[in-house]
């Protein structure tokens, strides 16, 4: 089968990179900020970049490491590494246990690999490989069901990029879709939002701003479920959007058709 030992490098990775930041759970500093008082690195995002890049490195030299702490700029190769080490930093800064580490493989085009390791949630670890299924803790994701409404669904979403009126902007969906869902939350982690929506717990998530390390492993779950990921308006989503500018994707995820259709057409409104 291909890409087993991409994907055993990845697994590998994100529990190593998991343990060291559940160990430090309790205890994060903050390294740097980004731009604004609420956008930081802890030193657990950047030690725990290091400890997955480092073993990414050791079985695969030569290939292009795309990661949020280390190396955020994009650069065109056919094949790249994507790596978010703490996806829900500011759950993971306030004791809140909702975050994980998020690695993705690109080649050709596809995103063809996906490790997803919540440490504090009950080590939830998921995993995928293009073609060949999406798992939780080694067990393939139950079929998610084609016909559930919008109704009878919680679905996520985040914020977290906007100031000013962007947020008034992407808060006007917010009351429209709360209306017509059973509920809604914001869990401050776009990686965990998509394996939910892969899982079934979640009918859909949106986020507009989010960054390739948020999604892309998440994006590999949700289409080896047969769920599906586009953009706002139902276009097919370019996960490098923005690349030449620090990245900006809006992303629409949902497990079934009539769950997307029925959002985009509120987001479209
Ligand atoms: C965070 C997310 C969260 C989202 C924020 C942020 P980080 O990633 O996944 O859900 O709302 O936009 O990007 O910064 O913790 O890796």
């Amino acid at each position: 089968m291909k890409y087993q030992k991409e994907l055993h490098t990845a697994l590998t990775a994100a529990r190593k990179g998991g343990r060291y930041v559940k160990a430090n759970w309790g205890a994060a500093s903050i390294n740097n900020f980004k731009g604004s008082y609420k956008d930081y690195a802890t030193k657990q995002d950047i030690q725990s970049n290091q400890i997955i890049v480092d073993i990414i490195k050791k079985s695969f030299p030569d290939d292009y490491i795309l990661s949020e702490e280390l190396c955020p700029g994009f650069e065109d190769h056919d094949r790249m590494w994507i790596v978010d080490p703490i996806d829900g930093t500011r759950n993971f800064a306030h004791g809140i246990p909702n975050f994980c580490v998020s690695i993705a493989l690109w080649e050709g085009g596809k995103i063809r690999v996906g490790a997803v390791y919540a440490p504090c949630l009950n080590n939830e670890l998921f995993h995928a490989v293009h073609g060949q299924g999406a798992f939780l803790n080694g067990k393939r994701l139950p079929r998610l069901r084609p016909r559930v409404a919008l109704k009878s669904s919680i679905v996520a979403t985040g914020f977290f990029y906007h100031n000013g009126k962007e947020l008034t902007f992407s808060m006007k969906h917010f009351p429209l879709i709360l209306n017509k869902a059973t509920d809604m939350i914001r869990s401050g982690s776009a990686a965990l939002d998509l394996c939910n929506v892969a899982a079934g717990r979640l009918g859909a998530y949106y986020e507009s701003g989010i960054k390739p390390w948020d999604v892309a492993a998440g994006c590999l779950m949700i289409t080896e479920q047969k769920g599906l990921y586009t953009d706002y308006a139902g276009n097919s989503l370019d996960i490098f959007r923005g690349r030449t500018n620090g990245f900006a994707i809006e992303i629409l995820a949902a497990k079934n058709r009539r769950i997307h259709g029925e959002i985009v057409d509120i987001l479209t409104s």
